[in-house]
């Protein structure tokens, strides 16, 4: 069994090369849900839908979340009605959130929607919360704490990012699976995701840095950052509030003692030699995934550099 750490956009894209690779079933995707928020009156968990969107072979391709050719009624009548439609949710996306927060509402857990829903939409990859409890990412500014959709998509991430928290993050239990997903791992992939707001959430989860960390599998990570720069998304100024460089150098220090290697770009392949002397193994390939070809390749070669890794996390 693979278990593959997820965030968002990059996960998703990572997993669609898996699939090619090895059973969909023999894979188990723990994702982030510190992203999650209320929006009227629904429960949205971005990052599970972008991830079961994508293997559903549903997902908005441009975006890279909602879903492909939606439309946006609900939204249009929503912003007339009064409401605040920054966060754009399309019509048949608005479903999922329906039907989710209506499940939780029955006292259905989290974990339990997120799988029938991936059964729904025949996504053989079993996709777990982290944890069945509230997480919010929040982010430290000038103009306060701002939730991390706030900070990103309401204000475009415009504001300095000072610190990140993970509130709840103490109390949250691991979803039911994914202490045991852990333990029973063959190997563990940290997605090309944001390693401070969607991995650092889920390590975070009392219990799950610990499995990674005690398992006899080998660990690898995908690097977000090429070049010095994030492929998507607002790693690079949450990974400085946070003290970190934004290069392979910095993603490696963000994992050190939970990754025994790092699968990074050509385009960094000068600093291989700084972070092997700095305690971690690495595998240099092409990291950027356009198309199937690519993402299969990745897949393959994280899968290569995770057979043939030396231990050298910490315990
Ligand atoms: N990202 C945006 O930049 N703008 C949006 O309006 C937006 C809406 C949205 C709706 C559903 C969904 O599942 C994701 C959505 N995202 C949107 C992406 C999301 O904010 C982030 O990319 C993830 O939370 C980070 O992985």
């Amino acid at each position: 069994m693979i278990v593959v750490l997820a965030g968002g956009v990059g996960a998703a894209r990572f997993l669609e090369g898996l699939v090619q690779v090895v059973p969909p079933e023999t894979i188990v995707a723990i994702v982030n849900t510190g992203d999650d928020m209320v929006f009227h009156g629904l429960h949205v968990s971005p990052d599970i839908d972008i991830v079961t969107y994508t293997l559903a072979g549903i997902v908005d391709p441009a975006q890279g979340w909602g879903i492909r050719d939606d439309t946006t009624h609900t939204l249009s009548m929503l912003a007339t009605l009064g409401a605040e439609t920054w966060f754009k949710l399309g019509d048949r996306d608005l479903a999922t959130h329906i039907r989710r927060t209506e499940l939780l509402r029955a006292g259905w857990t989290l974990s339990q929607v997120t799988d029938a829903f991936r059964r729904a939409l025949n996504v053989g990859v079993r996709v777990m919360p982290m944890s069945d409890d509230p997480v919010a990412t929040e982010i430290a500014t000038p103009v306060g704490w701002l939730h991390f959709q706030q900070y990103l998509v309401q204000r475009r991430a415009r504001d300095e990012a000072l610190g990140v928290r993970f509130v709840g993050v103490e109390r949250a239990r691991a979803a039911p699976g994914v202490l045991e997903a852990l333990r029973a791992a063959e190997t563990i992939v940290i997605a090309p995701s944001n390693p401070v707001v969607s991995i650092g959430t889920i390590l975070a989860v009392p219990g799950v840095r610990d499995a990674i960390v005690a398992s006899s599998a080998p660990v690898v990570a995908v690097s977000p950052i090429i070049a010095g720069a994030p492929v998507k998304g607002p790693a690079a100024p949450l990974m400085r509030a946070v003290g970190l460089e934004v290069s392979v150098r910095g993603v490696a220090s963000c994992y050190r003692g939970v990754i025994d290697v790092l699968v990074i770009d050509q385009a960094d392949a000068d600093l291989a030699n700084d972070l092997r002397v700095s305690g971690v193994d690495v595998a240099v390939t092409d990291t950027v995934m356009r198309g199937p070809a690519e993402k299969r390749r990745l897949a393959e070669a994280t899968l290569d550099a995770a057979r043939t890794a030396r231990r050298c996390r910490s315990y």
